[in-house]
């Protein structure tokens, strides 16, 4: 090799070294002090003292070692939920929501297709924000709620099974995003954003280009019952949405207050705004009956236009995106997206705007610049705020009373540190970061893009989903998480809040249709094995103990609409059956004590065997039995 070899050889290293360090992000040289943000003496000292602190957290779990967090992610458009353990970033379990699932059924059965109803036929979701309910501004373990922006839908999980309970259709609008619960004094309503402004009655008979009648509406569903309570009709669309911590209000970002349908339309104006709920109020007209009924559904909906008592409009810069609470309860960060500021809103201050004491701007405490694409805002519990920067990707850590001060002394800085994360992230959460419990632990920045931090697995790319250590006076990232489509958001949620139950019980509502229908047909789910022949009706009760069904073979005629109800006896925790009936394209689950059932037509002759698909037992393979097929 010569001289010239060598050195040529050197430089591709060298621009290769590069390349990837582009690519990998300035992560590594934040110690050195090497950031893309140009940083101040102070930020200097406070990284140099940083580096001096041992970190508390660790994020390694030994095998047979707990996470110390539950964290549930949205699937994005694979419409589930997924649980995931922190600081492990342990995928542990998935819940299917929206979706249709190979592995439980879930959509096939019976049962999941009552919690379905009258959206039991579409397959498809796209859920971005589960969060937990609340009493007191706390995580009462009890729910999550999630919404549906692909079909405008909701639906609740019961956090004692995992498993979704209710799946509700919301009328008068389309596409819900934002959804948030009620933090105090409990969460009584759980309310959600939809995105897409369409005119109020929808029915196709109105001038569908009247584009300045499109209206979008905020949605208010009371979390037990599972019913809408109201809707609010608003100017512009809606965005992201929290609450404050007092019970009085909630509030959303709005991207496209001009009302248009392309790009350049809807990022015309210089400013869109956060609209403010008024909750009381908002209840007081429905009970004063002021609404209007739309589209011949009897859903109250208020008009909270601009000029209403029910709503504020408070103007912040372009195309604001999240909106996050503090866990002080003193202030709504609304991420300006277009713009590199956030808008900080004083919550105190809003009693006065709805009084019409002080302009809506006024409540505008501070808008500190934080880095370019700012989309959402977590919170530990030392005053600061930590906000994801798409265009940057980085996240930015910034202190709340500091940046409100700088607001009127320029030399204060409220900027902590700049890290780099890998890459373009859209959420980021804090451990408990969405309660007064915000504990400072971990911060999970969702990332959109890998690139090169995983082995490649074609055109389509995992998201990155990074575990970041915020317990120091720095960030420190200890995790790189591939995540299938998309996770959004996620909240993370302590352990000892959580109670789940380790088999069913008998009189769970989960299955209690199932129940009632095996009653009338005089089955004894616990022991019966029976075929009911009602016409071209055929339904086979069975019960399952590993491993053998208590049937293992029944008879039908070619044609026959067959309901296989199963109920598995065993109490032995994760003995799990299942029931595949091999080429009808049916299977399900059937977890110890729960009874499932699933229909299909016999549209086959001959012998058809059916099989448990759940490994269970040793004689596992041999856990088999037949549908014997009359032609
Ligand atoms: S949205 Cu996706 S990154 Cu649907 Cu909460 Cu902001
Ligand atoms: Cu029962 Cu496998």
């Amino acid at each position: 090799m010569s001289i010239n070899d060598q050195e040529n050889n050197a430089k591709d290293l060298e621009l290769e070294n590069q390349e990837r360090r582009k690519f990998f992000g300035k992560t590594a040289l934040v110690g050195a002090g090497v950031v893309a943000a140009p940083m101040t003496a102070a930020m200097f000292a406070s990284t140099a003292q940083a580096n001096a602190k041992e970190y508390a957290n660790t994020p390694t779990v030994h095998p047979g070692e707990l996470d110390e967090y539950y964290g549930f992610w949205s699937g994005g458009q694979s419409g589930e939920v997924r649980i995931v353990g922190i600081p492990s970033m342990r995928e542990l379990m998935r819940i299917p929501v929206f979706n249709y699932d190979s592995a439980t059924g879930w959509g096939a059965t019976n049962e999941s297709k009552a919690i379905k109803g009258d959206s039991a036929h579409f397959l498809n979701g796209d859920l971005h924000h589960p969060h937990m309910s609340m009493t007191d501004g706390r995580y009462n373990g009890k729910y999550l709620f999630v919404n549906d922006k692909a079909n405008t839908r909701v639906a609740r999980i019961r956090c004692d099974i995992m498993k979704t309970d209710k799946i509700l259709s919301i009328p008068n609008v389309q596409a819900i995003h934002g959804l948030r619960v009620q933090k105090v004094p409990y969460t009584k309503y759980f309310f959600c954003n939809s995105e897409f402004e369409i005119p109020m009655n929808n029915d196709g008979k109105s001038s569908l280009n009247d584009v300045d009648s499109y209206r979008s509406l905020f949605t208010v569903i009371d979390a037990e019952k599972m019913e809408i309570a109201f809707q609010v009709m608003v100017d512009g669309n809606l965005d992201n949405t929290d609450a404050d911590y007092g019970g009085k209000y909630f509030a959303s970002t709005c991207y496209n207050s001009e009302h248009g349908t392309n790009l350049s339309e809807m990022i015309a104006a210089e400013r869109d705004h956060v609209v403010v709920f008024n909750l009381a109020r908002c209840e007081a007209a429905v009970k004063a009956g002021k609404f209007k009924n739309y589209n011949g559904n009897n859903v109250p909906v208020l008009d909270g236009r601009k000029g209403s008592a029910l709503t504020r409009y408070i103007p912040v810069p372009k195309s604001p995106h999240g909106i996050n609470t503090a866990p002080s309860g003193k202030y709504f960060v609304a991420n300006g997206k277009l713009s590199p500021t956030v808008s900080i809103i004083s919550i105190e201050k809003l009693d006065d705007l709805f009084n019409d004491k002080i302009k809506p701007r006024d409540t505008v405490v501070a808008e500190p610049e934080v880095g370019l694409g700012p989309l959402h805002t977590a919170f530990d519990n030392k005053g600061n705020a930590y906000t994801t920067l798409f265009l940057d990707s980085q996240i930015a850590k910034w202190n709340v009373e500091d940046a409100i001060k700088a607001h009127n002394d320029e030399s204060i800085n409220y900027i902590r540190q700049k890290m780099d994360v890998n890459f373009q992230p859209g959420h980021n959460h804090t451990t408990m970061g969405e309660t007064r419990d915000a504990d400072g632990k971990w911060l999970v920045a969702l990332c959109k893009f890998s690139k090169d931090r995983f082995l490649p697995v074609g055109p389509l790319h995992p998201e990155n989903d990074q575990l970041i250590d915020i317990s120091g006076d720095e960030m420190k990232l200890v995790h790189d998480g591939p995540a299938f489509a998309e996770p959004h958001d996620c909240m993370m949620v302590h352990r000892s809040k959580i109670k789940t139950k380790k088999i069913w019980d008998r009189n769970d509502p989960f299955f209690a249709g199932t129940v009632a229908r095996a009653k009338k047909d005089g089955i004894n789910l616990m022991t019966d094995n029976k075929v009911i022949r009602d016409g071209k009706k055929v339904r086979v009760y069975m019960t399952s103990i590993a491993p053998t069904y208590g049937m293992n073979q029944f008879d039908v005629n070619l044609g026959d609409e067959v309901t296989v109800t199963i109920t598995n006896l065993d109490t032995i925790e994760d003995v799990t059956h299942g029931f595949c009936m091999t080429n009808h394209g049916v299977q399900m689950e059937i977890s110890p004590q729960e009874t499932s059932s699933v229909t299909f037509v016999a549209d086959k002759p001959g012998v058809q065997w059916f099989y448990c698909n759940w490994f269970c037992h040793a004689l596992h393979m041999e856990m088999r039995g037949r549908m014997l097929v009359h032609a």
